[in-house]
């Protein structure tokens, strides 16, 4: 059945993604599987894949123009924000990873903008793309969104933007880098630092206070395609600097089919709503949301 669906559409990645490195066409042949065995045990390591070159050289100017198309439509919104996304608590002291807030700036571009002809739609859509992800994560099956804002998002960093220390609510995370900036915009983190047994506040706290001796820091490149399991990872993005700015493409997927992000979500990452966001609010509808921040 997966060679089935794959063999559908098998031409259609050609030359836009380096097929000889991954071969995600043949996922059940064994360079396919060798390939999943490769990315599932660096995923085990340290909860972050990374495949250099998946879009390969004599794609990547069609890449970069493709956001640097889209970029000029980013709705910037900006935040103040500690790494849980939470209220600060008043009655722990200021130091506390709790209490560490720090600016969130952030462009991003919505799906509606991005068209079907466009790599990183073709790439986001292709069954083969799919059932890849599907297998380096752990799962049977991922489903693109049903939110036609958020399934598929250029996240635009200029000057001075960044990520600040966070965990992500997502399980995993799909993205490719496809500008970077002239300085700063490094993608770094801090393997496994908290887990379901206990949050490391005062590991988090020396992280926070700049102790390095625990991160591990990303050179990505235009081109290179990151699965990362962001819960109990800590991770920022450094503040871009110079004029040229970080262009990152988030694919997003759920575990089921369907899933719309809420509507009060879509409003303050993109500045508007979808229809379908309208009609939730209108239907009163409580969904919860699982895009990253
Ligand atoms: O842009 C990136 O490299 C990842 C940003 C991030 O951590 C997120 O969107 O949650
Ligand atoms: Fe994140």
């Amino acid at each position: 059945m997966l060679s089935n669906r794959i063999q559908e559409d098998d031409t259609s990645l050609h030359g836009l993604i380096d097929l000889e490195r991954y071969p995600i066409d043949s996922l059940e042949g064994d360079r396919g599987r060798a390939l999943i065995d490769e990315c599932r045990q660096q995923l085990g390591e340290d909860g972050c894949v990374v495949l250099k070159g998946f879009v390969p050289d004599e794609a990547l100017a069609r890449l970069e123009r493709e956001t640097e198309r889209l970029s000029p439509d980013a709705h910037y919104n900006q935040t103040e924000t500690n790494p849980y996304n939470s209220d600060p608590d008043p009655s722990l002291p200021a130091s506390h990873p709790m209490n560490r807030f720090d600016d969130r700036t952030n462009g991003f571009v919505a799906g509606d903008r991005i068209d079907h002809d466009t790599i990183i739609r073709q790439v986001y859509s292709h069954p083969g793309f799919q059932q890849f992800i599907a297998s380096v994560v752990g799962e049977e099956e991922i489903h693109p969104y049903a939110d036609p804002l958020a399934d598929l998002v250029v996240n635009v960093l200029r000057e001075g933007c960044q990520h600040p220390w966070h965990y992500d609510t997502n399980e995993f995370i799909v993205t490719m880098m496809t500008r970077q900036s002239h300085g700063g915009g490094r993608f770094e983190y801090a393997p496994g630092i908290r887990s379901p047994e206990g949050e490391n506040f005062e590991e988090v706290e020396k992280v926070i206070d700049g102790d390095r001796s625990r991160l591990k820091s990303l050179d990505l490149q235009p081109g290179d395609l990151q699965v990362f399991f962001g819960r109990y990872s800590l991770h920022r993005v450094t503040p871009a600097q110079g004029d040229k700015e970080r262009h990152t493409v988030i694919f997003a997927y759920a575990k089921e089919p369907g899933f719309i992000g809420r509507p009060e979500r879509a409003k303050r990452i993109f500045g508007r709503m979808a229809p379908v966001h309208e009609r939730l609010l209108e239907e009163g509808m409580q969904r919860s949301d699982s895009l990253a921040d």
